[in-house]
């Protein structure tokens, strides 16, 4: 019984901890993520990624990826995520070259109270073949705890596992090796049923990987990252049925503006609406093989097409007035005066600053929830060296003012404490401008 509770007992001391996430872009700040497969499990979101970590001499390619283990992380509102620590580890999977740090794109899926957690890897016997295999290991919770097999899948050669179950209860696994492939699975989900095929009629040109296969309203839709220019795109092809023929649809998500060179992603329903979890490189911009996992809502036109996502610092979901408002992953950011910056670039774990440059600058937070109950004061945690006023108004440029405060000059961050001079129950966009030509930095805002 005690075993049984015992993950829940972990994720409750990981909570206690500190190891709770934001809601906001990138999802978790604590450690580099990638790869997200997400999936709804009795009513929770559950999170599998990569783990992104720095190889150095000895450890791993250095200039390369990195990854070691797997952790999982869950939440029950896409707001608060909890680390549920490692799961898999590359020393402790039979089959699996224990220095090869390779411990890429990870998929998990639930069939018959069972959780089996797809993974590729390098093996330690290359005698049937270079290159990836692909790897199960199962458990009776969500979060573990994990026994792999022994041996990798027979027949599978290739990374960036992905499991779909048709509703006829048929599953089947996706992969990818330059192109993507797919098999039937045993009911035991460990093995193939059937010979893998090529999934033809999508683009030739240009790498595809890391597909992720879902359907809507008898709909297929086989989306996977493709080279079509320079770096990954996310396109989506659809068919009638799982393993084809396909109809290249289109994009939905274009390459990164920054260059990131990979994206990887997987679509998921909760609670009604849909999401696409997704990675970039925000807390390593000079380096795109440490990533971190995003989350953005996504919709779907009359037709079944998917309507293209723009991605977001902001995320999904609602912020509590009374936590910390990280402004900084903004909704708005006004076009001149506002500019966004690590708090330290030496340390990005320790997350970012919104610099408004005079009274030009603002910065607009949407979806703050202020509750009913009336609210009294705010905190801001500021730092300018000439002195500034701050101010705070709901609901754009021309909403109520919450209140204007006088921010004393110095050199070090201060947490500044005024009473409000209104409250607006509900849910409302925050925005802090600067009324003053100084600059002031914000790192972020509570309510009290
Ligand atoms: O994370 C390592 C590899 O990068 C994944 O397997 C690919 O899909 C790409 O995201």
């Amino acid at each position: 019984m005690l075993l049984r509770k015992l993950p829940y007992l972990l994720s409750g001391l990981a909570l206690l901890l500190g190891a709770a996430a934001k809601a906001q872009n990138p999802l978790i700040t604590t450690q580099f993520t990638a790869d997200p497969s997400a999936r709804v499990f009795n009513g929770r979101v559950y999170v599998y990624p990569s783990h992104d970590i720095l190889a150095t001499p000895g450890r791993g390619r250095v200039g390369w990826f990195c990854m070691a283990d797997y952790h999982v992380f869950s939440s029950a509102n896409l707001t608060d995520w909890t680390d549920h620590g490692v799961i898999v580890t590359q020393n402790q999977v039979p089959w699996v070259k224990p220095d090869s740090y390779s411990m890429w794109a990870p998929d998990c899926i639930a069939r018959n109270g069972k959780y089996y957690f797809y993974f590729p890897s390098t093996p330690r016997d290359t005698t049937d073949g270079k290159g990836f295999r692909v790897g199960v290991a199962v458990a009776d919770q969500p979060t573990g705890p994990f026994v792999p097999q022994p041996l990798p899948i027979r027949g599978v050669h290739g990374i960036d596992p992905n499991v779909f179950i048709d509703r006829d209860g048929q599953a089947y696994l996706y992969w990818s090796q330059g192109h993507l492939y797919a098999a039937k699975l045993q009911p035991n989900m460990l093995e193939l049923a059937s010979a893998p095929v090529t999934l033809g009629e999508l683009p030739t040109k240009g790498l595809k990987e890391g597909p992720y296969m879902f359907e809507r309203k008898g709909i297929y839709y086989l989306t996977y990252p493709h080279v079509a220019n320079k770096t990954e795109r996310l396109e989506y092809a659809t068919s009638p049925s799982p393993l084809g023929p396909f109809t290249v649809r289109g994009v939905i998500m274009d390459e990164s503006p920054t260059g990131c060179w990979t994206n990887h992603h997987s679509i998921t329903q909760f609670r009604n609406q849909w999401y696409l979890f997704y990675h970039h490189n925000d807390l390593s911009p000079q380096f795109d093989k440490s990533r971190s996992i995003r989350l953005d809502s996504l919709f779907f036109e009359p037709d079944g097409a998917i309507r293209k996502v723009v991605p977001t610092l902001r995320g999904v979901g609602l912020t509590a007035a009374r936590q910390k408002i990280q402004v900084d992953r903004y909704s708005r950011l006004s076009s001149r005066g506002a500019t966004i910056a690590f708090l330290d670039p030496a340390n990005p774990f320790l997350g970012w600053q919104t610099l408004l440059a005079d009274s030009q600058g603002w910065v607009q937070y949407n979806g703050v929830a202020f509750g009913k109950q009336a609210l009294k004061a705010v905190t801001l945690r500021v730092r300018t060296a000439a002195g500034a006023t701050v101010q705070l108004r709901t609901d754009g440029a021309t909403g109520p003012v919450l209140a204007q405060v006088a921010v004393p000059k110095g050199s070090e961050w201060q947490e500044i404490k005024a009473p409000l001079a209104s409250f607006q129950p509900g849910t409302h966009a925050l925005v802090v401008a600067a009324k003053t030509s100084a600059p002031v930095a914000v790192d972020w805002v509570r309510f009290e």
